[in-house]
């Protein structure tokens, strides 16, 4: 080797490290998994000055699991965010001291004389303030129990996240509703029914053994939104989980998220009691069904001793329930309410079904569960999916949604995008949420909202609540697509305020998971204010729906007709003749409009009152039909498919715009999956456009770029490419 002397060799050292520092990829690779809750430092200087000045040190009393818990995210947010470790102490030294407690726990807090405000927002409510204590400044968050602490925690985290000022911060923050549930659809084989971002989370095999580090990142992020509950299996439940050897496995679950606030519930199967109790019947009238019951659950317990209750899914879609014994669902949700009511537990009966005898689907949830109001006990609630035949892109809100004065009443969203391009396409659904949320039953007069009747301000509920079907698995980046965590993150924040915008927490999102760059932000919340509209556009506009391929629910499949049932046809949602298309459900067709509300009524049967985008789910109408836009509804319906492609092509330039703004490895990710929206979209567009023209008869107006192949070949790709990965088909 030649002599090189030594302060050159150094230099050349430092060069090669140098530049291979810059092309080596970042040893902190943005690959999504730290969801909303990144804590990167604070970009702008003097604000982070600002927050270090207020914020130099931890005062906190006590050390509960979830006083512990909280210490541990104040001190990984704030070294994170702030670029230094904060000192915890056990008193306040100077001015800058962050104090977290109770009254009961904080000596401190009881000093300050906040019970009046502190009552106001009851056990999982907080405040945030700035305070003045003995001469010196002082952050306080406050809270009757310790829950509402580590809630008051993430958000001071957010507004530091979100980079507002917290100067003169004032906050008084409490949830509208009781049950801020999630429910998971995940076998106990781990795979995930309409899952789509990989395994299920909960590793069978090495618990209770091994607590994987992701059981507690899961509800901290839950936690971070203010979740308060968890179903952690699939609806279509598997009754092996009531064994003792699952049970062990669920209690150590349960232990990792209890200093969360996040209580287990299990999904079970109706029929337990003659496939684990070998009894002959699950009657639930029968004595020995009811001493199963009892029996099994005092058995989980004892496992879990603030075991949430029982989620179940009973008469629907092959799932046994009290109809095959001749009860209705009322005695079959009781017979479980009995045997939790000594513990306090809780039953959660869905109210999604249908049946192959009834006209039309959309009727059968009200027409079976009507009757039953005020039968079920009061440690039931009903959760009633959005909207009224599932979770389509659009769907007027379910009418069982003020008719229910007397039955605990609860709102079931989907975040897992099963009906929305799986974990190929971005579809934020906070905007679907809020429409939800903010749709007028009227039962009570004007502004009688959903979002007022489930958190009880309508009727005298004790159990309101909230449930969001998501679909976290182990993908890196737990949902598969990057934005379905928007969806997540956008249901919780609403789970505890349902006046919350979309707008507004789309922005609370990007900001805290992607950047505060203004550059980024209005961009990036721009496509994720149009995606949800893009999707229903290219798949089923003006109120079409169902149009899916059976089983996957992914690709375009309109022309399917021939199934065993006719409701899981498409045909029969869209009634396509030459005359014309939608279902009629007006008085002169099966008059599931009756079911809303007759002010609502009146505007949905009417059609010069119905607005467009509900059109074709109430009325049957002919081609010409002349729409709001001055064009016929043929000519609309084109409009609106290939409204839906031109959107997803602005959202890829949009996009495309973002390069450099954003970490690379997301922006990439992104940027590939929506070539593969809107090479799906066009198929969706033209599949659609094609198969409904072979009915109208009309053209495709020459304006528009014309369907490269004809119907056949996009009836024949159904057979070949049903989704992109092979994997969920
Ligand atoms: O939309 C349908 C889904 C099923 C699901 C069902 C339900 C869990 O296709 O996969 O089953 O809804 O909500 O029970």
């Amino acid at each position: 080797m030649k002599n090189i002397p030594i302060n050159s060799l150094f230099k050349r050292l430092t060069l090669v490290l140098f530049i291979s520092l810059m092309l080596a990829p970042s040893s902190f690779a943005e690959d999504g998994y730290r969801m909303w809750l990144r804590y990167d430092k604070v970009n702008d200087n003097e604000l982070r000055q600002s927050y270090k000045d207020q914020l130099q040190h931890l005062v906190l009393e006590t050390s509960s699991e979830t006083m512990s818990a909280t210490k541990s995210e104040l001190k990984m947010g704030l070294g994170g965010l702030l670029d230094r470790p904060i000192e915890v102490c056990s008193g306040i030294n100077s001015d800058g001291a962050l104090v977290a407690g109770t009254p009961s726990n904080s000596q401190i807090i009881s000093s300050l004389e906040l019970e009046d405000a502190l009552k106001e927002v009851g056990p999982e409510g907080f405040l945030i303030r700035r305070m003045d204590h003995s001469g010196n400044k002082l952050t306080v968050i406050a809270a009757n129990e310790d829950i509402g602490v580590l809630y008051g925690a993430f958000h001071l985290l957010r507004e530091l996240q979100t980079e507002q000022s917290i100067e003169s911060i004032d906050v008084k923050s409490a949830p509208r509703v009781r049950h801020r549930t999630v429910n998971h659809w995940d076998n106990l084989d781990r795979l995930v029914e309409r899952g789509y971002a990989g395994l299920s989370l909960w590793e069978w095999g090495t618990l209770p053994d091994y607590k994987h580090p992701r059981y507690t990142d899961y509800a901290r992020f839950n936690a971070s939104l203010g979740i308060n509950g968890t179903a952690i299996n699939n609806v279509n439940a598997n009754p092996e989980i009531l064994t003792d050897q699952f049970l062990e496995k669920v209690a150590v679950l349960a232990d990792i998220f209890r200093p969360y606030g996040i209580q287990v519930y299990l999904s079970v199967f109706f029929d337990s009691p003659v496939v684990l109790g070998g009894l002959d019947t699950a009657d639930p009238l029968d004595p020995e069904v009811q001493e199963f019951w009892n029996e099994i659950t005092d058995k989980v317990y004892s496992y879990i001793p603030d075991f949430g209750g029982y989620l179940v899914k009973a008469d629907s879609e092959g799932q046994p329930g009290p109809h095959g014994y001749g009860r209705d669902h009322a005695d079959g949700a009781n017979v479980l309410a009995r045997a939790l009511e000594p513990h306090g537990g809780l039953v959660i009966w869905r109210a999604f079904v249908y049946d192959p005898e009834q006209e039309d689907r959309f009727r059968e949830a009200y027409d079976e569960f009507l009757p039953l109001d005020g039968r079920f006990m009061d440690n039931v609630t009903v959760q009633v999916k959005n909207g009224p035949i599932d979770f389509q892109p659009r769907e007027p809100f379910s009418p069982l949604f003020g008719a229910l004065p007397n039955t605990n009443t609860i709102l079931e969203l989907q975040i897992t995008q099963e009906y929305f391009g799986f974990n190929f396409h971005l579809a934020y659904k906070g905007t679907y949420y809020e429409e939800v949320l903010r749709d007028d039953t009227r039962v009570k007069g004007e502004g009688t909202t959903v979002g007022r009747i489930i958190a009880g301000e309508v009727f005298d509920y004790e159990h309101t609540g909230m449930a969001g079907v998501i679909n976290p698995g182990t993908d890196r980046n737990w949902t598969g697509h990057p934005f379905v965590q928007s969806s997540w993150y956008a249901y919780g924040r609403m789970a505890w305020d349902y006046t919350l915008g979309a707008e507004e927490l789309a922005e609370e999102w990007i900001r805290m998971t992607f950047s505060n760059d203004e550059k980024v932000i209005e961009p990036m919340k721009e496509i994720m204010m149009e995606s949800k509209e893009a999707g229903v556009n290219y798949r089923s506009p003006l109120g079409l729906t169902h149009l899916y391929a059976q089983g996957h629910h992914y690709g375009p499949a309109p022309w399917t007709a021939d199934l065993p049932r006719a409701d899981w046809t498409a045909v029969y949602y869209h009634q396509a003749t030459e005359w014309g298309i939608g279902y009629d459900r007006t008085e002169t067709g099966s008059n599931a409009v009756e079911q809303f509300h007759p002010e609502v009524a009146a505007v949905f049967g009417d059609l010069n009152k119905i607005p467009d985008d509900y059109l074709l789910w109430f009325h049957h109408v002919p081609w010409d039909h002349p729409m709001n836009s001055g064009r016929i509804l043929w000519d609309e319906l084109v409009h609106k498919y290939y409204k839906g492609v031109e959107t997803v092509r602005w959202m890829q330039e949009t996009w495309d715009s973002l390069e450099g703004l954003i970490d690379q490895e997301r922006f990439e990710h992104v940027k590939a999956l929506l070539s593969i929206q809107e090479r799906d979209a066009v198929r969706w567009r033209n599949s659609c456009v094609l198969y409904f023209q072979s009915f109208s008869g009309m053209p495709i107006p020459e304006e528009y770029e014309q369907p490269e192949h004809d119907l056949q070949h996009y009836i024949e790709l159904e057979n070949i490419i049903h989704v992109p990965d092979p994997w969920y088909n």
